[in-house]
C-alpha cells in the first residue's frame, strides 16, 4: 500500500454522527455503574493521588468483554478518524474504557493524557484520547471540555453519544459542572512512541 497524508491534517476531531443512541449511551452508563466506580486520582499508575483542587470525579473501568459491541463501535470510529486526520502510527486499544461521573461541581483541571503508560509500564504510549458525552446535555450546565491550545477556547459542543478524538499531548480540561450530572466515556488510544 502506498502512504498517503490526510488531506487535512488536525489534532482534534469529532464524529459527524453520535456514535451511540440514547438508549446505548444508557446501557453504558449502566455498565460503568455495575465496575464499581471509586473517586479519581490525579496522575496515573501507582503514583496516582487523590487532589480536590485538580480532579473532581468519580469513574470506573469497563473490561473489554463485558461491552464488545461497544469497543467495535470505537475501534472502527478510531481507525476512520486516525485515516482521515491524525496519521499516527499504529495505534489501537490498549486500555479499558473509563466510565466518568462528574456530581455538580465536579471538574478535572488542565492535563494532558500522557502521564501513564501502558499496562506494562512501558510501551505503548497514548497517543490518541476520547470523550464520548453518555448525557445528554439538557441533564447538565457547565461542564464544558476545554482545550487550552484552541484560540477563542470555545466550549465544544457535544450531542448525547458522540465523540471527540484528540492527540493525547493536548492540554484539556472539563469546566465544573453548575446543575445535574454530567456522564462521558474515556479512552486512550496507544501505539509506539511518536518519531
Ligand atoms: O470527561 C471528559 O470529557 C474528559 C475527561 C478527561 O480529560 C480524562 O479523564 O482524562
Amino acid at each position: 500500500m502506498i502512504p498517503r497524508m490526510p488531506r487535512w491534517q488536525s489534532y482534534v476531531a469529532t464524529t459527524t454522527q453520535p456514535m451511540f443512541t440514547p438508549e446505548q449511551c444508557k446501557m453504558i452508563i449502566d455498565a460503568g455503574h455495575q465496575c464499581k466506580p471509586e473517586q479519581a486520582k490525579v496522575g496515573g499508575g501507582e503514583e496516582g493521588k487523590y487532589d480536590t483542587k485538580k480532579r473532581v470525579t468519580t469513574i470506573s473501568w469497563i473490561p473489554f468483554d463485558k461491552l464488545p459491541q461497544m469497543y467495535k463501535v470505537i475501534e472502527n470510529q478510531l481507525s476512520i478518524i486516525n485515516l482521515n486526520h491524525f496519521y499516527f502510527d499504529g495505534v489501537s486499544l490498549t486500555e479499558p474504557a473509563q466510565f466518568t461521573e462528574y456530581p455538580k461541581t465536579g471538574f478535572y483541571d488542565w492535563h494532558m493524557d500522557l502521564n501513564a503508560f501502558g499496562q506494562d509500564g512501558q510501551n505503548p504510549i497514548r497517543k490518541i484520547s476520547m470523550t464520548c458525552l453518555l448525557s445528554d446535555p439538557s441533564e447538565f450546565k457547565g461542564g464544558d471540555l476545554l482545550f487550552s491550545d484552541m484560540g477563542d477556547n470555545k466550549p465544544l459542543q457535544l450531542k448525547q453519544g458522540q465523540a471527540i478524538f484528540f492527540a493525547s499531548f493536548l492540554r484539556h480540561k472539563v469546566a465544573p459542572v453548575k446543575k445535574g450530572i454530567r456522564r462521558s466515556l474515556v479512552m486512550w488510544f496507544g501505539g509506539p512512541p511518536f518519531k
